[in-house]
């Protein structure tokens, strides 16, 4: 059994890969096995993609349309046709892991050079969304079956809803959503989903900020397919309720709902901590299940951010050992492997 076949009738089984992930034979075996799906970690966005020589040094030629390198995207475009994984597209639109100088006039890549204009940014944003869907639909159609277009524009802690310190805000304005997603559509291929994804959607006001914010506006101009919820849940921390009140506030709204960077801090590797996380993946995806088959919610995939425990960002980024996902760092299976296939089985 696999979790792909266990959770076939209900939706997707994904995880984030890197690049050596798809280079190493194990690695590929665990993936063709598990997943149906795959989103890249890091290998997809911006700064992989925008290609700094070209455009810092002719920015006269680039100015409005900037130059972009697919030889990362092209690994995650092979592998996937290769092993018959449907690909999300992890991000168009984002703060982060855009480099700086995209947001400067003539590219400067002196961090003090003012910011390009308005004008000048939603140029380059349709420039880059054009280039890469294009790319993707020419290279391999229908492989990339959903993409994040824009990715955490809302922030919970700022009273408006919006991450003001993004450089998209700052340079274009709260308005640089729609833009994005119109672009999106104009530019995707027949059947391509187009996403909103944000961590932390579980808190009821970020919520309720990016349903009124972000997903309204965008159903009314019908250029948004569905919303993922990135699901980095802390145990014994994050509240399922309201992470199933959010899957069911989302699903009403007729857009698909997919969990796309799953995973569960947990510090500790020992029985009793292996026992909690198994209990709490248990419970998430009974939720997930759940409201897939009573018509609930749409959900049509669900990610791991990761393939195994050791490889996780988790301990980097929380400064202590996290042991978050399904599997050891052998590819073992843990007792939260365990408890998700008892779900369905
Ligand atoms: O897992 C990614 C990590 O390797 C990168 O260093 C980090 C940089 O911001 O991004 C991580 O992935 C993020 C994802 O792209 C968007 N949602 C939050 C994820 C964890 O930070």
């Amino acid at each position: 059994m696999s979790l792909k076949k266990a959770y076939e009738q209900y939706f997707k089984i994904g995880t984030s890969v890197s690049k050596w992930n798809m280079e190493w034979p194990q690695a590929a075996k665990e993936l063709q096995k598990h997943y149906n799906s795959i989103t890249g970690e890091n290998g997809m966005k911006p700064m992989f993609v925008l290609d700094m020589e070209e455009n810092v040094e002719h920015p006269e030629k680039y100015n409005l349309n900037p130059a972009l390198n697919f030889d990362s995207i092209r690994a995650f475009l092979k592998f996937s046709t290769e092993n018959e994984l449907g690909l999300r597209g992890h991000t168009l639109v984002w703060h982060n892991q855009t480099p700086f100088w995209f947001f400067k006039e003539n590219y400067s890549l002196d961090e003090k050079a003012p910011w390009a204009d308005r004008e000048t940014m939603l140029a380059r944003m349709e420039g880059y969304i054009k280039g890469v869907l294009t790319f993707v639909e020419n290279e391999c159609p229908g492989v990339i079956y959903a993409w994040d277009v824009v990715n955490e524009a809302m922030e919970e802690n700022e009273e408006d809803g919006w991450r003001k310190k993004s450089p998209w805000y700052q340079t274009v304005g709260e308005d640089f959503v729609a833009y994005a997603f119109r672009f999106a559509r104009k530019y995707a291929g027949p059947g391509v989903k187009l996403f909103y994804n944000d961590y932390n959607t579980f808190l009821p006001k970020k919520r309720e900020d990016i349903c009124n914010l972000i997903l309204k506006p965008l159903l009314a101009e019908g250029v948004i397919d569905g919303i993922g919820m990135q699901g980095h849940l802390i145990l014994n921390d994050s509240d399922l309720k309201e992470f199933e009140k959010s899957v069911h506030t989302f699903g009403e709204l007729g857009l698909e709902v997919q969990v796309t960077e799953l995973d569960i801090h947990c510090n500790s590797p020992e029985e009793e901590a292996m026992k909690q996380l198994a209990d709490t993946y248990a419970k998430l995806f009974g939720i997930l299940v759940d409201a897939k088959k009573n018509g609930k919610a749409n959900v049509t995939s669900v990610t791991f951010w990761g393939m195994k425990d050791d490889e996780s960002w988790l301990t980097g980024f929380r400064k202590e050992k996290s042991y978050p996902l399904l599997f050891g760092e052998k590819y073992q299976e843990k007792a939260a492997y365990e408890a998700v296939m008892r779900v369905v089985q």
